[in-house]
């Protein structure tokens, strides 16, 4: 039986009062994991709007127990967290909530060399494609085109690609998810918690506040990045990619919207120009080719 949203259980891990701003993505993320993993996840977490909305004691914003670590340690602590569960025998989940400057930038060598050693951590990059904790600078995960406080005319280089950076890890588990399909992102979630090693989980997660949107617009947005195959939801199992149902339709490039539907709801495309349009439909039309190669699967 498919997992429906009845069957999720009650219990909330993530509070109100938080200081997360309205609309936020992150908290939304959070409380999938709350539902996917319950009690049983250990969240480690380097600087970044998580840390900040978690709030200080005794005022936490957060009721998962949480190691807070330096970004360039995040999964070398994750590590040691799944070492100690392994040698005391305790049914728990070490999981590494980092954002995609933790991620892809700043932390990303003790990511790279926790994947490769294949230790029993679930990686989930939360990506809002900016540091916005520190006031919107670009990372790597910022697209072409976009505007942040250190990109004032639009982001010269593409957004660089971590699932499939991850996949040439070797890893047995790496999947990407959007905060618009919570029940997608709850199977994945789930289904690495029963693998055994390295699994990493790439959520998109559009930020208000950083992307220049209307708060209540955060799941439309995050739904319009999947309906224009700018974002694709799959999983990698040994390499081996499949397609989620989210996403099969959009694999016909006839049925995903124009990618400029997406780019005009958000601020931060505000000088999106004909060219750029092009160039990411171009990128676009050349990453789902490579999926579609590493998947075998056949276009519908
Ligand atoms: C080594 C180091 N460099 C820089 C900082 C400052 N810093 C704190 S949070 C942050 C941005 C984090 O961005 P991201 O990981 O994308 O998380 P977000 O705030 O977007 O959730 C930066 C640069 C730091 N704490 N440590
Ligand atoms: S800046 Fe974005 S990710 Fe950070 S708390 Fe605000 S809405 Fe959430
Ligand atoms: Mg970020």
């Amino acid at each position: 039986m498919p997992l429906t949203i009845r069957d999720l259980p009650k219990e909330k891990y993530v509070l109100p009062g938080n200081a997360a701003c309205p609309g936020c993505p992150e908290t939304m993320g959070l409380r999938y994991v709350g539902m996917a993993l319950g009690h049983r996840a250990i969240l480690v977490i380097p600087a970044g709007c998580t840390s900040i909305l978690q709030g200080l004691m005794p005022g936490n914003g957060l009721s998962f127990p949480i190691i807070n670590v330096a970004f360039a340690s995040a999964d070398a602590v994750a590590s040691g967290v799944a070492a100690a569960k392994r040698l005391l025998g305790e049914d728990a989940v070490a999981v590494v909530w980092a954002g995609d400057g933790g991620t892809a930038d700043i932390g990303f060598a003790t990511l790279s060399g926790a994947a490769e050693r294949d230790e029993d951590v679930i990686h989930i990059c939360v990506d809002n494609e900016a540091y916005m904790n520190t006031g919107i600078q670009r990372s790597s995960q910022t697209p072409l085109g976009a505007w942040t406080t250190t990109t004032w005319r639009g982001k010269r280089e593409p957004k660089k690609n971590m699932p499939l950076i991850m996949i040439s890890h070797g890893i047995p588990y790496v999947a990407t998810a959007s905060i618009a399909y919570p029940i997608d992102f709850i199977e994945k979630l789930r289904k690495a918690t029963s693998i055994r090693g390295f699994k990493y989980i790439h959520l998109h997660a559009p930020c208000p506040t950083g992307w220049r949107f209307d708060p209540s617009e955060t799941v439309e947005i995050a739904r319009l990045a999947i309906e224009t195959g700018l974002w694709v939801l799959f999983e990698a199992e040994r390499g081996r990619v499949t397609i989620s149902p989210f996403s099969r339709p959009y694999a016909d490039r006839s049925r995903r919207k124009p990618i400029v539907e997406y780019l005009k709801r958000q601020g931060r495309f505000r000088e999106v120009t004909d060219e750029l349009v092009r160039e990411l439909e171009r990128e676009v039309d050349e990453y789902w080719g490579l999926l579609l190669k590493l998947s075998e699967q056949k276009v519908q």
